[in-house]
Protein backbone atom coordinates (compact mmCIF):
# COMPACT_ATOMS: atom_id res chain seq x y z
CA UNK A 1 0.00 0.00 0.00
CA UNK A 2 1.46 3.33 -1.09
CA UNK A 3 1.68 6.36 1.53
CA UNK A 4 -1.02 8.12 -0.66
CA UNK A 5 -3.76 5.10 0.14
CA UNK A 6 -3.19 6.23 3.16
CA UNK A 7 -3.83 9.97 2.98
CA UNK A 8 -6.89 11.75 4.83
CA UNK A 9 -7.90 13.94 2.64
CA UNK A 10 -10.23 15.72 5.74
CA UNK A 11 -6.53 16.00 8.04
CA UNK A 12 -5.36 18.70 5.59
CA UNK A 13 -6.09 22.17 5.66
CA UNK A 14 -7.28 23.96 2.74
CA UNK A 15 -4.47 24.67 0.53
CA UNK A 16 -2.78 21.73 1.20
CA UNK A 17 -6.19 19.98 0.18
CA UNK A 18 -5.96 22.18 -3.14
CA UNK A 19 -2.56 21.04 -4.01
CA UNK A 20 -3.27 17.25 -3.17
CA UNK A 21 -6.48 18.13 -5.43
CA UNK A 22 -4.22 19.06 -8.05
CA UNK A 23 -1.93 15.95 -7.68
CA UNK A 24 -4.97 13.54 -7.72
CA UNK A 25 -6.60 15.09 -11.19
CA UNK A 26 -3.13 14.80 -12.11
CA UNK A 27 -2.84 11.49 -11.59
CA UNK A 28 -6.50 10.94 -12.19
CA UNK A 29 -7.61 9.70 -9.51
CA UNK A 30 -11.53 9.92 -9.94
CA UNK A 31 -12.90 9.44 -6.67
CA UNK A 32 -9.72 11.14 -4.50
CA UNK A 33 -10.77 14.49 -6.63
CA UNK A 34 -14.76 14.23 -5.82
CA UNK A 35 -13.78 13.26 -2.58
CA UNK A 36 -11.54 16.65 -2.56
CA UNK A 37 -14.88 18.86 -3.97
CA UNK A 38 -17.00 17.53 -1.24
CA UNK A 39 -14.66 18.27 1.55
CA UNK A 40 -14.30 22.34 0.40
CA UNK A 41 -18.15 22.48 0.00
CA UNK A 42 -18.71 20.91 3.40
CA UNK A 43 -16.19 23.86 4.77
CA UNK A 44 -18.04 26.10 2.68
CA UNK A 45 -16.34 26.83 -0.43
CA UNK A 46 -18.13 28.27 -2.89
CA UNK A 47 -18.91 26.48 -5.91
CA UNK A 48 -17.44 28.59 -8.64
CA UNK A 49 -13.69 29.25 -6.17
CA UNK A 50 -14.23 24.57 -5.39
CA UNK A 51 -14.60 24.71 -9.50
CA UNK A 52 -11.46 27.14 -10.45
CA UNK A 53 -8.51 26.96 -8.08
CA UNK A 54 -9.38 23.31 -7.54
CA UNK A 55 -10.89 21.83 -10.89
CA UNK A 56 -9.10 24.33 -13.56
CA UNK A 57 -5.92 25.04 -11.84
CA UNK A 58 -5.77 21.37 -11.84
CA UNK A 59 -6.43 21.21 -15.63
CA UNK A 60 -4.57 23.82 -16.52
CA UNK A 61 -1.20 21.99 -14.44
CA UNK A 62 -2.25 18.75 -16.72
CA UNK A 63 -1.92 21.31 -19.71
CA UNK A 64 1.32 21.90 -19.62
CA UNK A 65 2.59 18.78 -19.50
CA UNK A 66 1.02 17.38 -21.83
CA UNK A 67 2.12 19.92 -24.11
CA UNK A 68 5.83 19.32 -23.38
CA UNK A 69 5.02 15.02 -23.88
CA UNK A 70 5.56 14.78 -20.23
CA UNK A 71 1.59 13.40 -20.29
CA UNK A 72 0.42 11.40 -23.23
CA UNK A 73 -3.59 11.04 -24.23
CA UNK A 74 -4.90 8.17 -22.17
CA UNK A 75 -3.68 9.80 -19.02
CA UNK A 76 -4.49 13.55 -20.21
CA UNK A 77 -7.83 11.36 -20.45
CA UNK A 78 -7.91 10.38 -17.05
CA UNK A 79 -7.43 13.67 -15.58
CA UNK A 80 -10.45 15.01 -17.83
CA UNK A 81 -12.73 12.18 -16.12
CA UNK A 82 -11.82 13.24 -12.88
CA UNK A 83 -12.57 16.53 -13.76
CA UNK A 84 -16.01 15.81 -15.10
CA UNK A 85 -16.62 13.98 -11.98
CA UNK A 86 -16.21 16.69 -9.93
CA UNK A 87 -17.63 18.87 -12.31
CA UNK A 88 -20.92 16.93 -12.04
CA UNK A 89 -21.22 17.29 -7.98
CA UNK A 90 -20.63 21.22 -8.88
CA UNK A 91 -23.33 21.53 -11.99
CA UNK A 92 -26.53 21.46 -9.77
CA UNK A 93 -25.08 23.96 -7.27
CA UNK A 94 -24.32 26.18 -9.91
CA UNK A 95 -27.46 26.30 -11.82
CA UNK A 96 -29.65 26.53 -8.63
CA UNK A 97 -28.86 30.48 -8.14
CA UNK A 98 -32.60 30.82 -9.05
CA UNK A 99 -31.63 33.12 -11.42
CA UNK A 100 -34.58 34.77 -13.74
CA UNK A 101 -34.65 33.86 -17.05
CA UNK A 102 -32.34 35.66 -19.17
CA UNK A 103 -31.94 34.13 -22.48
CA UNK A 104 -31.51 30.71 -24.73
CA UNK A 105 -27.79 29.40 -26.10
CA UNK A 106 -27.44 26.91 -28.44
CA UNK A 107 -23.73 25.62 -27.98
CA UNK A 108 -20.99 23.02 -28.83
CA UNK A 109 -17.44 22.08 -29.98
CA UNK A 110 -16.48 22.09 -33.37
CA UNK A 111 -16.40 19.51 -36.04
CA UNK A 112 -13.19 17.65 -35.32
CA UNK A 113 -12.58 18.78 -32.03
CA UNK A 114 -13.53 16.21 -29.43
CA UNK A 115 -12.67 18.42 -26.42
CA UNK A 116 -15.55 19.35 -24.09
CA UNK A 117 -14.49 19.96 -20.50
CA UNK A 118 -14.51 23.93 -21.66
CA UNK A 119 -17.74 23.98 -23.44
CA UNK A 120 -19.03 22.14 -20.42
CA UNK A 121 -17.98 24.21 -17.96
CA UNK A 122 -19.43 27.25 -20.10
CA UNK A 123 -22.90 25.73 -20.22
CA UNK A 124 -22.64 24.63 -16.72
CA UNK A 125 -21.88 28.57 -15.47
CA UNK A 126 -24.38 30.24 -18.29
CA UNK A 127 -27.47 27.62 -16.53
CA UNK A 128 -26.33 29.43 -13.54
CA UNK A 129 -26.99 32.49 -14.68
CA UNK A 130 -30.09 32.01 -15.79
CA UNK A 131 -29.54 30.89 -19.37
CA UNK A 132 -31.22 27.95 -20.82
CA UNK A 133 -28.41 25.70 -22.36
CA UNK A 134 -29.12 23.17 -25.49
CA UNK A 135 -25.72 21.55 -25.65
CA UNK A 136 -25.14 19.59 -28.76
CA UNK A 137 -21.72 17.89 -27.46
CA UNK A 138 -18.57 17.64 -29.47
CA UNK A 139 -17.31 17.08 -33.16
CA UNK A 140 -20.57 19.51 -34.75
CA UNK A 141 -20.58 20.06 -38.63
CA UNK A 142 -22.46 22.78 -39.74
CA UNK A 143 -26.02 20.95 -40.28
CA UNK A 144 -26.08 20.35 -36.42
CA UNK A 145 -25.81 24.18 -35.23
CA UNK A 146 -27.99 24.68 -38.36
CA UNK A 147 -30.80 22.26 -37.15
CA UNK A 148 -30.46 22.82 -33.62
CA UNK A 149 -30.59 27.25 -34.64
CA UNK A 150 -33.86 26.33 -36.08
CA UNK A 151 -35.33 24.03 -33.85
CA UNK A 152 -34.72 25.82 -30.90
CA UNK A 153 -34.50 29.39 -32.05
CA UNK A 154 -31.72 30.66 -29.44
CA UNK A 155 -31.07 34.12 -28.69
CA UNK A 156 -27.27 32.78 -28.71
CA UNK A 157 -24.68 30.90 -30.42
CA UNK A 158 -21.84 29.27 -29.20
CA UNK A 159 -18.87 27.33 -30.66
CA UNK A 160 -16.11 26.01 -28.97
CA UNK A 161 -12.55 24.65 -30.08
CA UNK A 162 -9.39 23.81 -28.61
CA UNK A 163 -7.45 23.03 -31.35
CA UNK A 164 -5.78 25.05 -34.23
CA UNK A 165 -6.78 22.71 -37.07
CA UNK A 166 -10.52 22.73 -35.79
CA UNK A 167 -11.15 26.80 -34.89
CA UNK A 168 -11.11 27.17 -38.73
CA UNK A 169 -14.11 25.45 -38.75
CA UNK A 170 -15.85 28.36 -36.63
CA UNK A 171 -15.82 30.70 -39.71
CA UNK A 172 -17.28 27.45 -41.86
CA UNK A 173 -20.03 27.86 -39.57
CA UNK A 174 -20.81 31.69 -39.76
CA UNK A 175 -20.32 31.84 -43.39
CA UNK A 176 -22.67 29.55 -43.77
CA UNK A 177 -24.86 31.58 -41.45
CA UNK A 178 -24.27 34.76 -43.65
CA UNK A 179 -24.65 33.18 -46.92
CA UNK A 180 -28.28 31.92 -45.35
CA UNK A 181 -29.04 35.30 -44.35
CA UNK A 182 -29.84 34.24 -40.59
CA UNK A 183 -26.48 35.86 -39.55
CA UNK A 184 -27.75 38.94 -37.50
CA UNK A 185 -31.09 36.51 -36.22
CA UNK A 186 -28.06 35.46 -33.41
CA UNK A 187 -25.09 36.61 -31.11
CA UNK A 188 -22.39 34.86 -32.13
CA UNK A 189 -20.03 34.09 -29.42
CA UNK A 190 -16.60 31.87 -29.49
CA UNK A 191 -14.48 30.48 -26.95
CA UNK A 192 -11.13 27.98 -26.79
CA UNK A 193 -7.60 28.62 -25.63
CA UNK A 194 -6.15 28.95 -29.28
CA UNK A 195 -8.77 31.96 -30.13
CA UNK A 196 -8.35 35.31 -29.14
CA UNK A 197 -10.02 38.99 -29.63
CA UNK A 198 -8.37 39.02 -33.20
CA UNK A 199 -9.68 35.80 -34.24
CA UNK A 200 -13.07 36.45 -33.41
CA UNK A 201 -13.17 39.49 -35.18
CA UNK A 202 -11.64 38.24 -38.15
CA UNK A 203 -14.41 35.30 -38.64
CA UNK A 204 -17.14 37.72 -38.10
CA UNK A 205 -18.06 36.56 -34.47
CA UNK A 206 -19.76 39.14 -32.48
CA UNK A 207 -17.40 38.27 -29.52
CA UNK A 208 -14.39 36.37 -27.60
CA UNK A 209 -15.04 34.97 -24.52
CA UNK A 210 -11.56 34.19 -22.63
CA UNK A 211 -13.50 31.75 -19.70
CA UNK A 212 -16.67 30.64 -18.13
CA UNK A 213 -17.15 33.71 -16.40
CA UNK A 214 -16.19 36.20 -19.28
CA UNK A 215 -19.07 33.81 -21.41
CA UNK A 216 -21.85 34.77 -19.01
CA UNK A 217 -21.04 38.54 -18.60
CA UNK A 218 -20.62 38.98 -22.59
CA UNK A 219 -24.17 36.60 -22.97
CA UNK A 220 -25.67 38.68 -20.24
CA UNK A 221 -24.41 41.76 -21.72
CA UNK A 222 -25.83 41.06 -25.14
CA UNK A 223 -29.05 40.03 -24.17
CA UNK A 224 -29.59 43.92 -22.06
CA UNK A 225 -28.79 45.35 -25.43
CA UNK A 226 -31.10 43.03 -27.33
CA UNK A 227 -33.93 43.72 -24.68
CA UNK A 228 -33.16 47.59 -25.12
CA UNK A 229 -33.07 47.84 -29.08
CA UNK A 230 -36.84 46.19 -28.39
CA UNK A 231 -37.83 48.40 -26.25
CA UNK A 232 -36.54 51.25 -28.08
CA UNK A 233 -38.28 49.49 -31.18
CA UNK A 234 -41.47 49.22 -29.41
CA UNK A 235 -41.56 52.87 -28.03
CA UNK A 236 -40.75 53.90 -31.83
CA UNK A 237 -43.81 52.35 -32.83
CA UNK A 238 -46.07 53.67 -30.51
CO1 LIG B 1 -6.11 17.95 -26.10
N1 LIG B 1 -5.00 19.41 -26.78
N2 LIG B 1 -5.75 16.92 -27.72
N3 LIG B 1 -7.07 16.52 -25.21
N4 LIG B 1 -6.02 18.98 -24.53
C1 LIG B 1 -4.96 20.62 -25.99
C2 LIG B 1 -6.05 21.59 -26.44
C3 LIG B 1 -3.50 21.17 -26.28
C4 LIG B 1 -3.34 22.70 -26.15
C5 LIG B 1 -2.51 20.39 -25.39
C6 LIG B 1 -1.10 20.90 -25.52
O1 LIG B 1 -0.43 20.58 -26.46
N5 LIG B 1 -0.69 21.69 -24.55
C7 LIG B 1 -3.27 20.66 -27.75
C8 LIG B 1 -3.70 21.60 -28.87
C9 LIG B 1 -2.52 22.22 -29.59
C10 LIG B 1 -2.98 23.07 -30.71
O2 LIG B 1 -3.97 22.92 -31.31
N6 LIG B 1 -2.14 24.00 -31.01
C11 LIG B 1 -4.09 19.36 -27.74
C12 LIG B 1 -3.92 18.29 -28.65
C13 LIG B 1 -2.75 18.43 -29.62
C14 LIG B 1 -4.76 17.17 -28.67
C15 LIG B 1 -4.71 15.96 -29.63
C16 LIG B 1 -4.46 16.32 -31.10
C17 LIG B 1 -3.66 15.01 -29.04
C18 LIG B 1 -3.37 13.79 -29.87
O3 LIG B 1 -4.24 13.01 -30.15
N7 LIG B 1 -2.11 13.67 -30.24
C19 LIG B 1 -6.10 15.33 -29.42
C20 LIG B 1 -7.15 15.90 -30.38
C21 LIG B 1 -8.51 15.23 -30.25
C22 LIG B 1 -9.56 15.99 -31.04
O4 LIG B 1 -10.19 16.88 -30.52
N8 LIG B 1 -9.74 15.61 -32.29
C23 LIG B 1 -6.37 15.74 -28.02
C24 LIG B 1 -7.14 14.99 -27.12
C25 LIG B 1 -7.40 15.34 -25.82
C26 LIG B 1 -8.11 14.43 -24.82
C27 LIG B 1 -9.23 13.60 -25.45
C28 LIG B 1 -7.09 13.51 -24.21
C29 LIG B 1 -8.57 15.46 -23.72
C30 LIG B 1 -10.00 16.00 -23.94
C31 LIG B 1 -11.01 15.40 -22.99
C32 LIG B 1 -12.31 16.15 -23.03
O5 LIG B 1 -12.39 17.36 -23.28
N9 LIG B 1 -13.35 15.41 -22.76
C33 LIG B 1 -7.60 16.61 -23.96
C34 LIG B 1 -7.36 17.64 -23.02
C35 LIG B 1 -8.03 17.48 -21.66
C36 LIG B 1 -6.55 18.76 -23.32
C37 LIG B 1 -6.06 19.86 -22.37
C38 LIG B 1 -4.94 19.24 -21.53
C39 LIG B 1 -7.05 20.50 -21.43
C40 LIG B 1 -8.27 21.11 -22.10
C41 LIG B 1 -9.24 21.47 -21.01
O6 LIG B 1 -10.17 20.73 -20.73
N10 LIG B 1 -8.94 22.59 -20.32
C42 LIG B 1 -5.54 20.96 -23.41
C43 LIG B 1 -4.42 21.81 -22.86
C44 LIG B 1 -4.90 23.23 -22.56
O7 LIG B 1 -5.91 23.70 -23.04
N11 LIG B 1 -4.10 23.92 -21.83
C45 LIG B 1 -5.37 20.16 -24.64
C46 LIG B 1 -9.73 23.02 -19.16
C47 LIG B 1 -10.90 23.89 -19.62
C48 LIG B 1 -11.65 24.37 -18.40
O8 LIG B 1 -10.36 25.00 -20.30
O9 LIG B 1 -11.08 24.10 -22.55
O10 LIG B 1 -9.69 26.22 -22.39
P1 LIG B 1 -10.75 25.35 -21.82
O11 LIG B 1 -12.09 26.18 -21.68
C49 LIG B 1 -12.17 27.47 -21.11
C50 LIG B 1 -11.96 28.61 -22.12
O12 LIG B 1 -11.18 28.26 -23.23
C51 LIG B 1 -13.35 29.05 -22.45
O13 LIG B 1 -14.03 28.84 -21.23
C52 LIG B 1 -13.60 27.60 -20.67
C53 LIG B 1 -13.83 27.63 -19.17
O14 LIG B 1 -13.21 28.71 -18.54
N12 LIG B 1 -14.12 28.38 -23.50
C54 LIG B 1 -15.24 28.96 -24.03
C55 LIG B 1 -13.98 27.17 -24.06
N13 LIG B 1 -14.96 26.95 -24.95
C56 LIG B 1 -15.75 28.03 -24.95
C57 LIG B 1 -16.90 28.30 -25.68
C58 LIG B 1 -17.53 29.52 -25.48
C59 LIG B 1 -17.01 30.45 -24.56
C60 LIG B 1 -15.86 30.18 -23.83
O15 LIG B 1 -18.65 29.75 -26.19
C61 LIG B 1 -19.33 30.90 -26.00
Amino acid sequence: MSDDDDLDLRSLDDDELVAQMHDDLYDGLKDEVVEGVEILLERKWAPYKVLTEALVEGMRIVGIDFRDGILFVPEVLLAANSMKAGMAILRPLLAETGAPKMGKMVIGTVKGDIHDIGKNLVSMMLEGAGFEVIDLGINNPVENYLDALEEHQPDILGMSALLTTTMPYMKVVIDTLKEKGIRDDYVVLVGGAPLNEAFADAIGADAYCRDAAVAVETAKDYMARRHNQADHGSAAAV
